[in-house]
């Protein structure tokens, strides 16, 4: 179990056939027109950045961020794995890919995924249209796997190599899919952490990859995701370590919807205990992740191949560990749920430069497609490519200056019985029977960063129709909600703002927002005809018109 036979040969089959093929004397490819740069993708999940989650990667910040640039306004279309990761697959928001939440009824790796969506994620058209060959390893969809949606046998369109993790995040006893094989996994750290196996995978790619094509390579690593389990080595790091007490840690969040009104404060001492143990055996997994960036990185070096190679690093959602005296999870709106890491080195980025632009992780797929030459505006994605920005080829100015956020939230039909004073609806109650998530956890919200406004508009597709708002550069840690004292004009705007967002499509979803000097107000654009959740803002009467 666990060795790499059963992968080498086929990557040595191919290297025969591709050899073979490029070795005709007439295909002078590889010696006349320069060669498309290669790209590497590095995917975590649940690595925040609000709570410090880059500092246990200091290799990572050295050889991604120092040698390229680091976004400071990143951002998810939604905090939860699965609809996330398949916003960065098709480069839409959630309403046009319609994964809504991690299991299969909610299009999670579904069938109904597999036949709308799947052949048109970026990674495939980087191999049918612009000629890469790629290689992905690790976790993928949630539900990847499953039987009734053709088990570890189906290989997603669009990749050469593929090395897929059964369902979710795990650091032993897992299965792997080896290009549609079954391969079980133990628990003999020499042969089957999951970080390492990942790591050791991507360098037998870069060893046996053909050389005559560019590549790209997504490494879609389970950490730090529960159940947050260190390499030996690092099981004792950071054992003084907790969680940070920033201002919104065990604050009751009075003035927010009913999900956050519920939770108590302060939270007991046990669960406390609890995540402050979580936050140390979280960081213990990211040992092992920087240790895999910096393989991956120095065999590129080693191959000559750095030079000409994007490295993205990134994450799925962010996390929580106390804030608002929600014990721990990431299912909500505020900032440290969603907003992400993202670092990228590569040609024509200059080393150590910091970005304010907001960028989003539909704008990967868009962004990737541009720097292997595929024309993004042949692909109906909502994203852009930010390219233009880490070349240093457009200013605050003329960027955009908003996007969308949509969560559709998790419930359970009948009560908990470890909570049997709560009743169906809600779900993730533990530790200490406080919910994290629920049904009317719906939500949606612009997220705007314009040159002087950094601010959130948020409601929810709840009974209250509730609605939140942040002045971001007055309140960071997202303390007071404006909404009842912001100026009302600005509310209407940002309710009409969203509703288009919720209904957008391909450049619909780039349009001027509130805040860019482009911006139009078009009341006739009030009420489009396939929102998500449909804004009820209006029938309540909410804002004065
Ligand atoms: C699942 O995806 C299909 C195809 O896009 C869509 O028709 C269906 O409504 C989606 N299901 C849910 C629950 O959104
Ligand atoms: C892996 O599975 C074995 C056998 O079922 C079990 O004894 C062991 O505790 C498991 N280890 C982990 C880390 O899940
Ligand atoms: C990864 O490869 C190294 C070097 O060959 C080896 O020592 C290690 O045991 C491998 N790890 C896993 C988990 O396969
Ligand atoms: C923490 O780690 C240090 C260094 O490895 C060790 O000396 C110390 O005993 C550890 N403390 C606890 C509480 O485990
Ligand atoms: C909880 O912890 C606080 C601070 O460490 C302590 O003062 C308090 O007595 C503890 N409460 C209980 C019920 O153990
Ligand atoms: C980036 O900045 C750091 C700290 O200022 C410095 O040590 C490093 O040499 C710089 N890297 C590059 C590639 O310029
Ligand atoms: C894509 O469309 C946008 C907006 O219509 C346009 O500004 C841009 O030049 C187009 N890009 C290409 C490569 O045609
Ligand atoms: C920003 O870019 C626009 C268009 O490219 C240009 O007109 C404007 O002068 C630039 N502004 C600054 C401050 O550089
Ligand atoms: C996921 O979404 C589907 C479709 O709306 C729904 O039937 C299911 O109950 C949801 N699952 C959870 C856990 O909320
Ligand atoms: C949200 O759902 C829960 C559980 O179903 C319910 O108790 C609560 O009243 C609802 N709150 C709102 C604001 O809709
Ligand atoms: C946000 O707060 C800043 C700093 O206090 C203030 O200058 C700005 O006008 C506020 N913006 C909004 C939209 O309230
Ligand atoms: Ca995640």
């Amino acid at each position: 179990m666990g060795s790499n036979r059963s992968f080498l040969p086929i990557l040595s089959r191919c290297l025969l056939i591709c050899v073979t093929l490029w070795s005709e004397p007439s295909s002078g490819l590889s010696s006349k027109s320069p060669r498309r740069p290669n790209i590497v993708l590095i995917l975590t999940d649940d690595l925040d950045i609000a709570l410090g989650g880059l500092t246990p990667l200091p290799k990572t910040r050295k050889l991604i961020g120092d040698a390229g640039m680091s976004f400071s306004n990143a951002f998810v279309a939604s905090p939860l794995c699965c609809p996330s990761r398949a916003s960065i697959l098709t480069g839409k928001y959630p309403h046009n890919h319609h994964v809504i939440n991690n299991t299969l009824e909610g299009n999670c790796s579904s069938k109904a995924w597999q036949k709308s969506e799947e052949a048109g994620t970026f990674p495939a058209l980087l191999r049918t249209r612009a000629g890469y060959q790629t290689f992905f390893a690790g976790k993928y969809l949630n539900q990847y796997g499953r039987s009734e949606a053709g088990g570890v046998e189906h290989v997603p369109p669009g990749w050469s190599y593929w090395v897929g993790l059964e369902k979710n995040s795990k650091y032993y006893n897992y299965t792997l899919s080896v290009n549609g094989k079954a391969e079980n996994h133990g628990a003999d750290y020499g042969k089957d952490y999951l970080t390492d196996v990942l790591a050791n995978r991507s360098l037998d790619f870069l060893q046996y990859k053909s050389n005559y094509m560019p590549f790209f390579m997504m490494v879609s690593i389970p950490a730090p995701h529960s159940p947050w389990t260190a390499a030996p080595q690092y099981q004792n790091s950071f054992n003084t370590t907790k969680a940070p007490r920033d201002p919104n840690f065990n604050v009751h969040g009075k003035d927010k919807h009913w999900l956050i009104r519920q939770a108590k404060t302060p939270m007991s001492n046990s669960s406390v205990q609890f995540l402050d143990d979580a936050f140390r055996k979280r960081w213990r997994t990211l040992l092992s992740v920087d240790d895999l960036v910096e393989k991956i990185v120095k065999s590129l070096e080693v191959r000559g191949e750095l030079d000409n190679t994007y490295v993205f690093f990134t994450s799925d959602n962010g996390y929580h560990t106390g804030q608002f005296s929600l014990p721990l999870d990431k299912r909500q709106l505020y900032e440290f749920d969603i907003r992400v890491p993202l670092m990228v080195r590569g040609p024509n980025i200059k080393p150590n430069q910091t970005s304010r632009m907001l960028v989003a992780n539909v704008d990967l797929g868009p962004t990737i497609l541009d720097i292997a030459g595929h024309d993004v505006n042949k692909t109906n994605m909502d994203g852009m490519s930010f390219l233009p920005v880490m070349e240093g080829k457009v200013n605050s100015s003329s960027w955009r200056t908003d996007i969308l956020v949509e969560y559709e939230g998790e419930g359970s039909p009948v009560s908990d019985p470890a909570c049997p004073l709560l009743g169906p609806g809600v779900s993730e109650c533990f530790p200490d029977c406080v919910c994290e998530d629920s049904y009317n956890n719906t939500y949606a919200c612009v997220r705007t960063v314009a040159l002087s406004t950094d601010l959130q508009y948020c409601e929810f597709d709840d009974n209250e129709v509730f609605v939140e708002v942040y002045n971001v550069t007055a309140d960071p840690y997202q303390l007071t909600n404006i909404a009842k004292t912001i100026d009302q004009e600005v509310l209407e705007k940002m309710n009409h703002r969203l509703m288009m967002l919720q209904s957008c499509s391909g450049q619909t979803c780039r349009t001027p927002g509130v805040y860019d000097t482009r911006y139009k107000f078009d009341p006739r654009q009030m009420f489009p005809s396939n929102s998500w959740p449909p804004s009820r803002l209006r029938q309540k009467n909410f804002l004065r018109s």
